[in-house]
C-alpha cells in the first residue's frame, strides 16, 4: 500500500508537493475542480449550503498537454500522480440530469477518459450524484475542540429542492435558478448511471483507466428530493453488478461506509481489497452514523484503522490511501497541520505493521 495525499486545485504547487514528500506520501490524488474556499488554506467547515461555488469550464476539458505537465510536476518532486478525483459539474451535468447535451457531454468524459489514458494517468475517481455532497454544518467538536465537519439531520431541510443550474451542489448556469430540479427517483438514478457506465467504460478499458465510484456523503436514499445511489454497502456492491467491467471499481471512502447504518465496513474492505477492486481509498474517521455524526481525527473515531489497514496488508493491496478530510487544528495553516497529523499516523502505522 503507498501513502498519499489529495490535493484542491488551489493547492496544486510546488510548494505543497514538497509538503506531501515531506510527510512521507509517494503519491498524490489530484482533484481539477475549484470547488473548496480558501485558496492555500481550504476549508471544509465553510457554509457550503447554497454551494460550492461556480464553475465555468463548459468548453474547457482537460488536454492531453495539462494532464503530462501536470504529471510531470509532480514527478520532478519524486511523487507519482495516481488519481484525478471528480468530474468538473460544467462538463458532465447533462449526463447527471439526463439533460439536453448528454450526448454531447458523454463525448466529451470520453475523450477526458482518453486523454488520461495518453497522460499515463490510470485512475479516474467521480461521485455520480445530483445533491452531491451537501447538509454539513460544523462546529468544535473534534478532539481538543477542533473545527470539524458535523452531520445533524435534524438541523437542516433535507428535502430543499435542487435550483436548475446547480448540480453536484456546485452552480454552473446562475440564469435559471429561479425554477427548481424536479425530484428524481433512485431507479431513474440508476438508469442514468447504467447509461453512463456502459458508453464510458469501453472507453476506459481501451484507455487503461479505472474508474471508480465514490458512495454518497451523506449516505441518505434520498436528499434535496432526488435519489442517491450508494447509501448502504449492498447498494454500493451493485455497482459492479450493472456493468461488470474489469475498469470498475471502488474510490472506497471509509468516513462515509461507516457512516451507513448498516454493513461491516471491515467486510467491505477485506472482499474489494482481495478482488483488487479499489481505486484508492479515503483513509478517514468518523463519529457516529446518520443521521448523526461528526468527522473525527483518524485515531479517534469508530473505525479500528489499525484493523483496516491489517485486512488490506493481509490482501496485498498495492493501491494508494490518502486522508480525505480531517478536523481542522489550531494554527495558522489548519487544514495542512490536520493533514500532516494524518499523514504521519498512517506513516507510522504502515511502518509499524511492516516491521511486524
Ligand atoms: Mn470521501
Amino acid at each position: 500500500m503507498k501513502l498519499g495525499l489529495g490535493l484542491y486545485k488551489s493547492l496544486l504547487n510546488d510548494q505543497n508537493f514538497q509538503f506531501a514528500s515531506q510527510a512521507g506520501a509517494t503519491d498524490i490524488v489530484v482533484q481539477l475542480v475549484d470547488y473548496v474556499k480558501g485558496e492555500n488554506n481550504p476549508s471544509l467547515t465553510q457554509n457550503y449550503l447554497s454551494g460550492w461555488g461556480v464553475t465555468r469550464n463548459h468548453d474547457k476539458i482537460w488536454s492531453y498537454d495539462e494532464l503530462v505537465a501536470l504529471r510531470k510536476q509532480i514527478e520532478s518532486h519524486g511523487l507519482r500522480l495516481a488519481a484525478i478525483e471528480n468530474f468538473d459539474p460544467s462538463h458532465w451535468y447533462d449526463v447527471l440530469l439526463d439533460g439536453p447535451k448528454r450526448s454531447v457531454q458523454m463525448e466529451n468524459l470520453k475523450t477526458i477518459i482518453r486523454n488520461l489514458g495518453k497522460a499515463e494517468i490510470p485512475v479516474m475517481g467521480y461521485y455520480f450524484s445530483l445533491a452531491g455532497v451537501w447538509g454539513w454544518s460544523s462546529g468544535k467538536s473534534g478532539r481538543g475542540k477542533a473545527n470539524s465537519v458535523i452531520f445533524d439531520a435534524e438541523s437542516i431541510d433535507l428535502q430543499q429542492p435542487i435550483p436548475q443550474g446547480m448540480v453536484w451542489n456546485m452552480i454552473y448556469d446562475e440564469s435559471i435558478s429561479s425554477e427548481i430540479i424536479p425530484p428524481v427517483s433512485r431507479e431513474t438514478m440508476w438508469f442514468r448511471l447504467q447509461y453512463f457506465l456502459d458508453e464510458l467504460l469501453p472507453v476506459a478499458e481501451e484507455a487503461g483507466v479505472k474508474l471508480v465510484a465514490h458512495p454518497d456523503d451523506p449516505p441518505l436514499p434520498y436528499l434535496r428530493n432526488t435519489g442517491r445511489l450508494f447509501y448502504t454497502p449492498a447498494e454500493y456492491e451493485k455497482l459492479l453488478e450493472i456493468n461488470d467491467s474489469p475498469n470498475s471499481g471502488f474510490e472506497f471512502c471509509m468516513g462515509t461506509i461507516q457512516e451507513m447504518q448498516e454493513g461491516d465496513i471491515y467486510a467491505l474492505l477485506d472482499k474489494y481489497s482481495a478482488r483488487q477492486k479499489i481505486g484508492y481509498i479515503h483513509f478517514r474517521n468518523v463519529v457516529g452514523k446518520v443521521p448523526n455524526y461528526r468527522e473525527a481525527f483518524v485515531d479517534e473515531g469508530d473505525i479500528d484503522m489499525i484493523k483496516a489497514l491489517r485486512i488490506l496488508r493481509k490482501n496485498q493491496y498495492s493501491g494508494v490511501l490518502i486522508p480525505d478530510h480531517t478536523p481542522e487544528m489550531s494554527t495558522a495553516a489548519p487544514w495542512h497541520t490536520g493533514m500532516a497529523f494524518a499523514l504521519g499516523y498512517m506513516r507510522g502505522a504502515m511502518q509499524a505493521l511492516e516491521r511486524e
